[in-house]
């Protein structure tokens, strides 16, 4: 071959390699409760990119959008603070849900976890329910006392002394990795997808979604609260303490993501209630990854 058809040939391999890369959505997360530079998106309300969601609501950013970060998309939930139960930690930040993201690239689920103020990384009991198929088990593992509005696969756990998934309330596989960090507030997690029973392509498969913040104790164990559900705060749009929405047993509200045929950019998005026609869910474009969130009470 030629000089210039080599120089030909490695310019098309580079360009694919290149289409190939952009395709992914976080190609790189460092799980150590920082948010690095170029690692989740930035510039919120300004260049086009939108705000941050409203309190108790939740968007699809992208960096098409004119974030900066990374290329690709984030799910983010804004929670409100100062929302959290006082069972445990007096009620300090420490048990107050912020933020919360989730992205994917084909490997991994990649959540940054932001909390009020977190003055100990012992104190967090973070659980995050998925739901990929029917049947499975509707309340949240190791004596939660809290019940699901779905059944469930896999329940991810992470805090300081345990890192993986629930397959069911008695079967815990350590895998993954999470790291938090007291300076910055932020719980780092990822999780490989194939351990969670989620196959990319999957433009047939819809996965709903539930957190859940408990208080951590010995022997990786989650802080009891007699006689009630021990979430100290939750995903939901139920306004004021989490006490409204737990005080009943059961966390009902979830969100459900549906991943289109390429899996990587995480890019459309619709948020709906249960009340809503499914026909309102919003594609964007070639976007791979659809999203919406339903209330189920
Ligand atoms: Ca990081
Ligand atoms: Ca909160
Ligand atoms: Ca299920
Ligand atoms: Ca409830």
């Amino acid at each position: 071959m030629s000089p210039k058809l080599w120089k030909l040939a490695l310019f098309i391999v580079g360009a694919l390699l290149l289409v190939t890369n952009v395709a992914f959505a976080h190609p790189i997360v460092n799980v150590n409760g920082q948010k690095d530079t170029n690692e989740w998106l930035d510039g919120f309300g300004s260049g086009g990119c939108p705000a941050l969601p409203i309190t108790n609501a939740s968007g699809i950013y992208n960096s098409n959008q004119g974030c900066t970060g990374p290329t690709g998309s984030e799910f983010i939930w804004t929670d409100a603070t100062g929302d959290q139960r006082t069972d445990h930690w007096g009620g300090t930040g420490n048990m107050d849900l912020k933020e919360f993201r989730l992205t994917a690239d084909d490997t991994y689920l990649n959540f940054l976890i932001e909390f009020s103020d977190i003055t100990n990384c012992n104190a967090q009991y973070i659980a995050i329910a998925i739901d990929t198929a029917s049947g499975g088990t509707t309340y949240f593992p190791d004596d939660a006392d809290t019940n699901l509005p779905f059944g469930y696969e896999r329940v991810i756990e992470a805090n300081t002394g345990a890192t993986g998934y629930w397959t069911d309330n008695s079967t815990f596989t350590s895998v993954g990795e999470s790291h938090c960090n007291d300076s910055t507030n932020l719980w780092e997690i990822r999780m490989p997808l194939s351990g969670l029973g989620m196959s990319w392509p999957a433009s047939s498969g819809t996965y709903n979604f539930a957190v859940a913040i408990f208080c951590h104790q010995w022997q990786d164990q989650i802080c009891d609260v007699g006689g009630s559900s021990d979430a100290m705060d939750v995903i939901t749009t139920y306004s004021g303490n989490t006490w409204n929405e737990v005080s009943d047993g059961t966390l009902d509200y979830s969100f459900t993501m549906s991943f289109g045929p390429n899996p990587v950019t995480l890019a459309s998005a619709r948020a709906r209630t249960a009340a809503w026609p499914l026909a309102a869910a919003l594609i964007v474009g070639s976007v791979a990854l659809g999203m919406a969130w339903r209330r189920r009470r």
